[in-house]
């Protein structure tokens, strides 16, 4: 048994003796650290995709239609909408964002296209037949959103 003293003493005093490879040692620190940097990273995409999974907001359900309010303030939030097939739907955006960029929704697959009015809601309403995500944006093109439609269960 050594202690993590001795370990890394072991350690400091081995890389001294093996002052010979000390051409190859850098390299190898360097692509430790690009293995290192790629693993995080691949690391942040699959927490970034399961956290935006679970971001999408779940539409809350009326008598005969579901409902869901998104605030336009630099983007849209939630920007990931989750409805069910088959039921319509009312998309209430309220805009809180004076800048023109954000002035016009457009959800192209629905055929719809609204300009939306200053620190007021203006309602979206439609049916998705088919399962399957569908984007939405700005008049721009600048900001997006997704409404995932899934069967119901
Ligand atoms: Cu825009």
């Amino acid at each position: 048994m050594v202690s993590t003293g001795e370990v890394l003493a072991e350690k400091s005093g081995s890389s001294s003796e093996q002052s010979q490879f000390d051409k190859i040692e850098q390299p190898w620190q360097i692509k430790g650290g690009v293995t290192l940097l790629g693993v995080g990273l691949i690391g942040l995409e699959l927490w970034w995709f399961l956290f935006s999974k679970t971001r999408a907001k779940e539409a809350r359900r009326d008598r005969d239609i579901q409902e869901v309010e998104i605030i336009v303030d630099g983007g849209y939030n939630p920007d990931r909408i989750r409805v069910r097939v088959g039921e319509p739907v009312r998309i209430n955006f309220l805009r809180k964002d004076p800048s023109s960029c954000l002035e016009r929704v457009i959800i192209p697959d629905f055929q719809k296209a609204v300009d939306l009015s200053l620190n007021r809601r203006t309602s979206v309403e439609f049916t998705p037949e088919e399962a399957g995500d569908y984007s939405f944006h700005c008049g721009m093109n600048m900001f997006r959103g997704a409404i995932e439609a899934r069967q119901s269960s």
